[in-house]
């Protein structure tokens, strides 16, 4: 048995001989050319950066250290975490001890508490959670280990201790957010006897007295964990990191990129679709009307939500995930039945979208599937998480997972600070 922060010291100096030995083999070998193109659009398909926690294969989807998601979806959150940062799964021993650790540094100050009581009541949710956790810098062990002197092969070490220490803080601050910001009253002490996803679960107060709700939870905190490293939120937390700044600095700024229509805010934007698709209906529309509907969205110049990704050209396998687990649980939810119909209506009509925006000189939609968004929204909706603005303060107690696994990882492989070359007009005009 080994804690987290054992197993992973004990791989550090493997990890740092293993680049060592690429740099110098490999060091000069190019892995990418860059046209103007890509410039302009994003740096998309770049390969410019490194991650090692996750890939995103855009024919397969997530891959966690070698794992199609999909076969990890019975692990909990903090086994997925764990396996993130170590890229091994840890044995029922090495879970317990890290569920005792998180449950340790769970304990959120009275500050954090007093911030949130006093934001405007229509703050958005995300603007919450960053906040308490911009707040808890102070608490920073990277910061101040740095500021009495550090060498740099000892930058993972306080990393963790900031991780573990955010990660053990997290669900009791988002669900505390959730409890403030719709008055459900006051915040719910973390239970040291229940594991991380189950604790977010009870925290929220919504009843579950099947226990169904905290079996999502955990899935959907799994799901959402990690993502490669060039998506907007684990670059964001990657480059700021790589100025060295700490990881409640780090994370809140990738959060804020989650906090995008484009990225996690997809996630309400989601189901507000649905519902509206509902409405105009008068419940589960026929796929006619699906259609005639995500065509008005189209022609409305509006994106439809949940549908295309920057990477994937198949379904993403977090929808194919969340809908096995709607056809177990609650097969016959108006809501889950609606968004399990647009699955069969909107990649056609995306795709014909597609041909006409091509026939009129724009650029073709590149992926007609769903992405994680479109299905978990109609799920937590079942289970009372009504408030959609929330949403996107459920993925990021998970994406947290994935941005501080990154940390951990490039502060112990001594990544450098991020600083690509831009380059202006005139001079491609000039030069490309
Ligand atoms: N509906 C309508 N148009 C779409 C579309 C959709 N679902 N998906 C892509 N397009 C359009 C783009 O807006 C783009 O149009 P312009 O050239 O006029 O700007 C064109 O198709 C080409 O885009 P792309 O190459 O297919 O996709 P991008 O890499 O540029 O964008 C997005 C990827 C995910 C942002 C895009 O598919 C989109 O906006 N989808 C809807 C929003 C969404 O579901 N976001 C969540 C993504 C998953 C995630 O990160 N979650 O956090």
């Amino acid at each position: 048995m080994a804690t987290l922060q054992e197993r992973f010291a004990a791989q550090v100096p493997e990890l740092r001989k293993e680049l060592g030995i690429l740099a110098k083999e490999k060091g000069n070998n190019k892995i990418a050319d860059v046209t103007v193109k890509q410039a302009y659009g994003g740096m998309r398909g770049i390969k410019g950066m490194i991650c090692d926690t996750s890939v995103v294969e855009p024919d397969k989807g997530l891959i966690i250290r070698e794992h199609p998601l999909l076969t990890l979806k019975e692990l909990w959150p903090e086994e997925i975490f764990y396996l993130l940062v170590t890229g091994e799964k840890p044995t029922k021993e090495e879970t317990a001890a890290l569920q005792l650790d998180l449950a340790a540094r769970s304990h959120i100050p009275d500050y954090v508490w007093d911030i949130l009581e006093a934001m405007p009541p229509d703050s958005h949710p995300m603007c919450m959670l960053n906040t308490a956790i911009l707040a808890m810098e102070k608490e920073s062990a990277f910061r101040a280990w740095y500021d009495k002197g550090m060498t740099k092969s000892e930058y993972w070490i306080p990393m963790m201790e900031d991780s573990l220490r955010i990660l053990g803080v997290l669900p009791g601050i988002a669900a505390g957010v959730y409890r403030i910001r719709y008055g459900k009253g006051e915040p719910i002490d973390y239970l040291p006897t229940l594991d991380w996803g189950a604790n977010y679960a009870r925290m929220l107060g919504l009843p579950d007295p099947t226990g169904d709700f905290a079996k999502l939870m955990r899935l959907y905190l799994n799901f959402h964990c990690d993502h490669e490293g060039g998506n907007v939120s684990a670059n964001t937390c990657h480059t700021v990191g790589s100025a060295l700044s700490d990881a409640f600095y780090a994370v809140s700024a990738g959060l804020n990129g989650l906090a995008g229509p484009l990225h996690g805010l997809a996630n309400q934007e989601c189901l507000d679709w649905i519902l509206e698709l509902m409405d105009k209906f008068g419940g589960v529309p026929t796929p006619e009307q699906m259609r005639e509907f995500a065509f008005e969205t189209l022609r409305a110049g509006k994106v439809i939500p949940g549908y295309g990704h920057a990477v994937l050209r198949v379904t993403d396998p977090r929808y194919t995930g969340f809908n096995e687990f709607g056809h177990k649980y609650l097969p016959n939810d108006p809501v889950f039945k609606c968004v399990d119909t647009v699955f069969t209506v909107v990649p056609k009509v995306l795709e014909e979208f597609s041909a006409e925006r091509v026939a009129a000189g724009k650029n073709p939609i590149a992926n007609f599937w769903p992405n994680v968004d479109a299905g978990s929204g109609a799920l937590l909706y079942h289970y009372g998480l009504t408030e959609f603005p929330y949403y996107t303060v459920l993925f990021s107690v998970s994406r947290a997972m994935g941005m501080l696994s990154q940390l951990i990882v490039n502060r112990a492989m001594g990544t450098a600070l991020t600083r690509p070359k831009s380059v202006s007009t005139k001079w491609i005009q000039a030069n490309a």
